[in-house]
């Protein structure tokens, strides 16, 4: 079975790529603030931990979760970030509200990122109750703010590695096996740069 991993804070921070010259849009949902502002914060501290200057963070706001997909849109497409991330707290209640809302904000989030080619990443919390939120956001269970940081500079890195793989007829066939980060074996566990930490 699986191990459970309880902190999502929890990482090795020297698996993390260099963040310096990364860029990054935060967009955040006003609904819950006293959560979302909380992992604001924390993916704010860890970006800054890995070396992303304050100048190339942008922090917007949304009114509701509902509303993280457009405004990832728009700064993906307007503000020139590198990654974007959404960060939001839907609380289970009495309605359907939850679902539905849970449903059209992580679709909506997939497909941005699809559609603009630019890294959006999911910082949304879907607790029982206020209680299992603040766990999260600072709380026992670490802040996925800070989870969401890392996945922003791992997914940056990730594409810039695939886009230096590229020359301009495409695909380099002609690259050099030392540049690849894995051996042409199955054999994962002795790759130098196998990355295998996990974030929750
Ligand atoms: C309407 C609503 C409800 C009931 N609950 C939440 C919530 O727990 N978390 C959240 O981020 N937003 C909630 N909203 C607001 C919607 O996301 C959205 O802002 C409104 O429906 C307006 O489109």
């Amino acid at each position: 079975m699986a191990e459970k991993k309880k902190n999502l804070s929890e990482y090795d921070i020297n698996a993390i790529p260099d963040a310096t010259d990364m860029s990054f849009a935060i967009i955040v949902s006003e609904w819950n603030s006293e959560i979302t502002f909380a992992l604001r914060d924390g993916a704010l501290e860890t970006l800054e931990k890995h070396g992303v200057l304050p100048e190339n963070i942008m922090v917007k706001y949304v009114p509701g979760s509902f509303e993280l997909p457009m405004g990832a849109k728009f700064a993906a497409e307007k503000l020139g970030a590198d990654a974007v991330i959404c960060i939001g707290c839907v609380i289970q209640g009495e309605t359907r509200h939850f679902e539905f809302i849970n449903n059209a904000v992580a679709d909506g989030i997939t497909k941005v990122g699809l559609m603009t080619d630019v890294p959006i990443i999911y910082g949304v919390l879907t607790p029982d109750n206020m209680e299992q939120a603040k766990e999260r956001a600072g709380g026992k269970h670490g802040n996925k703010g800070d989870e969401a940081a890392i996945t922003a500079i791992k997914m940056i890195a990730l594409q810039w590695d695939v886009n230096h793989w590229l020359d301009d007829d495409g695909w380099d066939y002609d690259h050099d096996e030392d540049d690849l980060p894995f051996d042409d074996d199955d054999d994962y566990d002795d790759d130098e740069n196998n990355n295998t930490h996990s974030l929750n």
